[in-house]
């Protein structure tokens, strides 16, 4: 990757070089302490155990507004009264300054993130175009690569009652204009993977809600989608990201679960995996983890939208990730799934609405990255160097021979374990010993 200080025709983050690994005795804010993308875990660098991403939403467009006010932050790429190409323009800029010096290999976008919406559809198309050129330029100047687009079917008023799954046709074709565009930006861009989120396909009320005609809808589409994109050349995978509510008071991709039983009943489970939220699995009332594992289970977890909610809030507050319970946690589950590629983790968060600094955007991601780097060299010392796994496997032991073997390959009914218990007599307590794998985690947390 290039070491250019800024590659625009200005410089958006002047006084922030290159931020570099210093270790865990640096006390300087702009510097690494754990992540040192080329240090080997295992089979692979951090770099690419880790394949980190900077999302362009929050971190180039949101400026901090809320329900109760303005943004805060006054972003000099927005400034002044320049065409909305022109600012998209200087957007791209600072966002590849921004990526370069973070040292981050991946970025993700909305279609309206990154160039200006219209209503008129040629013209929203040929913005795209013209910024999706620009930034395929940027992209082979700085050996950034794209790990995911996506369309923003949630913010235009159109989209109100929904896209795929809107009451109306008119407003479901609509919706495809961007999809089909964002989808080829994707495609231009080398892009791993291509996301949906299900911004407002849910509803607001039962009562005026058909469901499982909306459901069929939200299928038909996205079989369309991808048709389309197979059509294109799209190799990568489709990715549906679940969250249960907000904007919708229920929305349809709910959680891992819901979704994957969604996904094979629509027979699109080859093409398409998940892309699990920490903030939105817990929003659904489950851990982080929970939903990370459920995915991985079904063979379904693709890519992971880095971040944290607030235990007080029930709101996705999109916090960088810093709690290295949360990220051991996940770590586990992606190292025993053999890694998250052509997926990765995107920082799919936000500095709050208080942090006013160019430097506040560096320091939130580069502590997202040092606690998810701490999280993958926890995690392997637990799953290589420590008894963690065979203390899980110890205990379904019962299950690796004789009846047991032959209960999990379907050789017994349902007399025959009658038979069984009645021979045995009552079962001996087994301890589960949480306390005991708390600890040996703490232990190495600690090391
Ligand atoms: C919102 C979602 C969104 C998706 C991309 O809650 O997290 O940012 O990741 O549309
Ligand atoms: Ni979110
Ligand atoms: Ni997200």
């Amino acid at each position: 990757m290039s070491t250019t200080p800024f590659i625009g025709a200005r410089e958006y983050f002047p006084g922030i070089g290159r931020i570099a690994f210093e270790g865990r005795d640096s006390d300087n804010p702009l510097a690494f302490k754990v992540y040192d993308a080329d240090k080997r875990i295992g089979d692979k660098t951090m770099a690419e155990h880790l394949r980190f991403a900077v999302c362009y939403w929050h971190s180039f467009c949101g400026a901090g507004h809320d329900p109760f006010g303005p943004g805060t932050r006054a972003y000099p790429w927005d400034a002044g009264d320049g065409k909305p190409l022109q600012k998209a323009e200087a957007k791209l800029d600072a966002a590849f300054e921004f990526f370069t010096k973070l040292g981050v290999p991946y970025w993700c976008f909305h279609d309206i993130d990154l160039s200006p919406d219209d209503d008129d559809i040629g013209t929203y198309e040929s913005n795209l175009k013209h910024m999706v050129a620009l930034a395929k330029a940027r992209q082979s100047d700085t050996g950034l690569r794209l790990l995911w687009g996506t369309a923003n079917l949630f913010s235009h008023p159109r989209y109100m009652n929904g896209a795929s799954t809107n009451p109306d046709f008119a407003v479901v074709a609509r919706a495809a204009v961007q999809v089909k565009a964002a989808l080829e930006a994707t495609v231009e861009l080398g892009g791993g993977n291509y996301v949906f989120w299900g911004g407002r396909e849910g509803y607001a009320t039962l009562h005026n809600t058909d469901m499982k005609r909306e459901l069929a809808h939200m299928a038909r589409f996205l079989t369309m989608a991808r048709d389309h994109g197979r059509s294109i050349g799209f190799k990568g995978n489709f990715l549906i990201e679940p969250k249960p509510m907000e904007p919708m008071k229920h929305q349809y991709d709910f959680d891992s679960a819901t979704v994957a039983g969604f996904l094979k009943d629509h027979g699109l489970e080859k093409d398409f995996k998940l892309n699990i939220e920490a903030n939105h699995a817990t929003l659904s009332g489950h851990s982080f983890e929970h939903d990370l594992q459920v995915a991985s289970d079904h063979g379904l977890l693709g890519s992971i939208d880095a971040n944290r909610g607030n235990p007080q809030n029930g709101w996705d507050t999109d916090q960088f990730p810093v709690d290295l319970y949360d990220t051991v946690g996940a770590m586990l589950v992606v190292l025993r799934q053999g890694g998250l590629a052509p997926g990765g983790l995107n920082f799919d968060a936000k500095v709050r609405r208080e942090s006013t600094d160019p430097a506040d955007l560096f320091m939130a991601h580069i502590g997202g990255m040092d606690a998810f780097a701490r999280g993958l060299e926890v995690a392997h010392a637990l799953l290589t160097a420590s008894p963690w796994e065979q203390w899980r496997r110890d205990r379904y032991a019962s299950f690796d021979g004789g009846d047991g073997k032959a209960f999990e390959e379907g050789g017994l009914d349902l007399a025959a374990l009658r038979a069984l218990a009645g021979k045995a007599g009552e079962p001996a307590q087994v301890s589960g010993r949480q306390e005991q794998y708390e600890n040996l985690l703490n232990q190495y947390l600690l090391r």
